[in-house]
């Protein structure tokens, strides 16, 4: 038996990378477990067949887990976020930073098409997030600014690239891994009506420790979370709760609440607070349409 990693599923077959090569295998015997599946970046034990096939026996622990792109053992996510066409949306970002969070997943933030804006909003905009606590950059993907910084961030990982349709991942992903071409997956599922479009998600090999996922047709995450964590997954709450008069603050409507104080001086800027609330909401909204 040998182990290897997932990097393609397409209708029942699995494309298992070991040792530089890559097998076209079944799954056989791991579906009888209840509730296992086998997904793009999980680590397999195979059995080989002949030379370029094999048999999925077992599926490895896994490290992490997102439903959707339904990926496993992602270990970093890097945030398209671009100022203009789609303008900048907070409230975007920190959904995203949020689900990534839950899912126990690095964020790097990459503001993108930072050559149609000024340099000062450019800067201003990457610090804001900077002093929330995120790894934050500027890119310009044409004039390559940036590019290189993200590329360090990479490197040793698997990432995959989130962030709402034209915000510039794809050319991101052709700028991070010159030679290997991503294809523009938004663009052809609005053209390919009624056609079967790549929905299909993607491991890319940038080298054997270094991946990126090319997952078109899912441009955010979506990771279930409680309404009462969600506070918990913005690290700039953290400090502030401890000063909370209530233990159990949710930073809404409870008197004394070192979180909204802060966003009144000034601290926590207004629009991440206004994400926190709207993200809540939404979060509560599920658990209630979950037990009606
Ligand atoms: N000016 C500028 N345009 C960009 C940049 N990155 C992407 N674009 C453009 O934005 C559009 C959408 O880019 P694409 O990579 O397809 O976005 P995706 O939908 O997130 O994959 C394309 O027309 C790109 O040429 C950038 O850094 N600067
Ligand atoms: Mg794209
Ligand atoms: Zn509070």
């Amino acid at each position: 038996m040998r182990e290897g990693r997932v990097v393609r599923a397409i209708s029942g077959f699995f494309d298992v990378f070991d040792d530089g090569q890559v097998r076209r295998c079944r799954a056989r015997g791991v579906f009888k477990v209840k509730g296992t599946t086998v997904l793009v970046g999980d680590f397999v034990r195979y059995e080989p067949v002949g030379a370029q096939e094999g048999i999925i026996r077992e599926v490895l622990p896994r490290r992490t887990e997102l439903i959707r792109p339904p990926i496993a053992n992602v270990d970093h996510v890097v945030v398209a976020c671009s100022f203009v066409t789609p303008d900048l949306s907070f409230y975007m970002l920190d959904k995203t930073l949020l689900q990534a969070s839950v899912a126990g997943v690095e964020p790097t933030i990459a503001f993108t098409k930072a050559d149609l804006v000024s340099p000062e909003l450019a800067s201003a905009t990457v610090e804001l997030y900077r002093r929330l606590g995120y790894e934050a950059v500027a890119v310009a993907a044409k004039q390559g600014e940036g590019v290189s910084v993200l590329r360090a961030r990479l490197q040793g990982r698997v990432t995959v690239l989130a962030g709402p349709s034209g915000a510039g991942k794809s050319t991101l992903a052709n700028a991070l891994a010159p030679g290997i071409s991503f294809k523009t997956g938004e663009v052809s599922e609005k053209i390919g009506r009624g056609r079967q479009t790549t929905r299909h998600v993607e491991l890319v090999r940038l080298d054997d420790a270094t991946w990126m996922a090319d997952a078109p047709g899912f441009s955010q995450l979506q990771v279930p979370v409680a309404s009462r964590e969600v506070r918990l997954h913005f690290p700039e709450f953290r400090p502030l709760a401890q000063e909370c008069a209530y233990r159990d603050c949710l930073h809404l409507d409870e008197d004394n609440c070192a979180v909204k104080r802060a966003v009144e001086e000034g601290h926590v800027p207004a629009p991440r607070y206004m994400s926190y609330r709207q993200l809540y909401e939404e979060a509560r909204e599920q658990e209630l349409n979950a037990y009606s």
